[in-house]
């Protein structure tokens, strides 16, 4: 049963109670057992009801339940062994309880008859927790949803559409998933490094089958979330047997390179890419710069169809790239995230990976069958770590495995069996490669049509031919932050800031109103 001594400290109220416990015994047994409980749990109903309705609620306590409230000007904490839960806070340890525990510990007769009370107020545990900023590319779709014009286009996250733009999904992989069906595939783990048959069937994939890093056994390849879980997973590997390294990312690039490097505690810097001034590659600049970092760096390049500038270096510039990364004893870092959407061409688009491999150096490559499979949510691609022996292979791939673990355990099956069925089924995977080239060649028609809109409408002869010069999804029009800040507020173009379009959410129709909104953007937006 409750002393008064306790119900007293729990209310914190100064009673008669406090001041003398003789007057306690005095109240009727049943008064005391029965009216002063019920009493209580009236008091705590209307305060749990209405102090949370209350918009004043500080004016609505009674004085003493305010005084109790520790954290002076926000009222964070409201007693120790106070829960907080969303914005409501509830004291599910009694506070008779939590008071004597400052001098002893309750013990199971301490707790009978105990006050339960129910305190609630507009405060949280969670008051330090700042809002963070939508994602520059994935939030500009959050801020398309929500606009009602019907105008509007997004050109955010490089996501294709077909011409009504609509999402589209390859017949290859529905006859992948009917496969499945028909097979009646389990739902079982996969192991830490994924499925075999999608580990061998994208390594080849992507250094050829008879490349003879594979035929000697020296790829490491582990199955991961996607073309970020990937890369993720290899920063981690980073971190953990490089610490002293520092990875060299091309400026600009795709935003989410420095999230995780940074959430990697992975050290970065820049390497010159871009040249405004021609709006093309600065080749001089980026080998300045990588010559110039410090011997056994990483070096982040982008495989085909760099993001965002839609800008790659030639063949011949990749092995000068490559000459330089090999004399400075660096470690190239490739990003292939849309191996057949830059050219149409699988090969093709994995020649400057090949081209690394073929020189016998030892690299890292992350892939990603979001764009090229268009597997967006199936979350799935691979780190392959090309070493120069079986056994360092062996040993690497046995590290990856041991940092995914605790990381997300094992990947996903689905994704991984569509990729299997697709390519190693030679049926499957001509008809991916003809509706491969039919998406980038969409892309390419609209990138044409862009264009020709904007030199016909732009009477001011400025040359926009880098639109036909850039490769892949994307285009990067040269529009700063207030232009296409314009482009979103007044037009209903959703773009990321950095002035890239993404070209696979355009259709032909749209082409002419994008070119009015680029144009009227371009000049007269400071
Ligand atoms: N690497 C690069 C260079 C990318 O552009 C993207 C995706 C990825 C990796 C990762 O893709 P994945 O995890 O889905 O495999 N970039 C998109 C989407 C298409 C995004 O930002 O997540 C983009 O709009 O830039």
């Amino acid at each position: 049963m409750a002393s008064p001594a306790m119900l007293s400290t729990g209310f914190n109220s100064p009673s008669a109670f406090t001041a003398n416990p003789k007057v306690w015994f005095s109240i009727p047994f049943l008064c005391r057992i029965v009216l002063i409980p019920a009493l209580l749990c009236y008091f705590n109903i209307q305060c749990s009801t209405e102090e949370v309705l209350s918009t004043n609620w500080t004016e609505t306590w009674p004085r003493s339940w305010k005084e109790r409230r520790r954290s002076s000007s926000q009222g964070k904490v409201l007693d120790s062994g106070s829960d907080i839960i969303f914005g409501t806070v509830v004291s599910t340890v009694p506070i008779t309880v939590q008071q004597e525990q400052k001098t002893k510990p309750a013990t199971n007769d301490s707790n009978f008859g105990r006050v339960r009370m129910s305190v609630a107020v507009k405060v949280s545990r969670f008051e330090d927790v700042v809002m963070a900023p939508p994602d520059p590319i994935l939030g500009v779709s959050e801020a398309f949803r929500a606009d009602t014009s019907d105008m509007k286009l997004n050109l955010g996250v490089g996501a294709y559409r077909t011409e009504e733009l609509q999402p589209y999904v390859l017949n290859v992989v529905k006859k992948a998933e009917y496969l499945m069906l028909e097979r009646g595939e389990n739902k079982e783990y996969l192991p830490i490094e994924g499925l075999d048959a999608f580990n061998k069937a994208t390594a080849e994939l992507l250094f050829g089958a008879d490349n003879p890093a594979i035929q000697q056994g020296r790829v490491a390849t582990v199955q991961s979330l996607s073309g970020t879980g990937s890369l993720r997973l290899a920063a981690a590997f980073i971190q953990r047997y490089f610490p002293d390294a520092k990875v060299l990312i091309s400026s600009p690039t795709w935003g989410n390179h420095k999230n995780i490097f940074n959430d990697a505690r992975v050290p970065w810097s820049e390497y010159r890419y871009y040249d405004p001034r021609t709006v093309g590659l600065d080749f001089e600049g980026m080998l300045e710069d990588v010559k110039a970092a410090q011997d056994g760096s990483f070096v982040l390049l982008h495989g085909c169809a760099h993001n965002p500038t839609g800008i790659d270096p030639t063949p011949e510039q990749w092995s000068k790239i490559a000459d330089v990364i090999e004399e400075k004893n660096h470690i190239p870092f490739f990003d292939v995230a849309y191996q057949g959407f830059a050219s149409g061409s699988l090969d093709e688009d994995a020649s400057s990976v090949r081209t690394f491999v073929d020189r016998g150096l030892e690299l890292f490559v992350a892939q990603s069958y979001s764009k090229n499979l268009g597997l967006y949510s199936e979350r799935i691609g691979a780190i392959n770590v090309v070493c120069s022996s079986p056994d360092a292979a062996t040993r690497v791939k046995s590290q990856l495995k041991r940092i995914a673990r605790p990381m997300y355990s094992n990947p996903p099956v689905h994704g991984a069996r569509i990729v299997a069925n697709v390519v190693g089924d030679p049926s499957l995977f001509d008809e991916w490669k003809q509706e491969m080239e039919l998406m980038a060649g969409r892309i390419k028609n609209v990138r044409q049509r862009v264009f020709d809109n904007l030199s016909d409408k732009d009477k001011s002869g400025k040359d926009w031919s880098f639109i036909l010069t850039q490769i892949g999804m994307f285009s990067y029009t040269g529009l700063n932050n207030a232009q296409s800040n314009n482009m979103t507020n007044k037009w209903h173009v959703y773009m990321t800031k950095d002035g890239r379009i993404s070209l696979a959410g355009l259709s032909l129709a749209k082409c002419e109103y994008l070119a009015e909104a680029i144009i009227d953007s371009f000049y007269n937006v400071i």
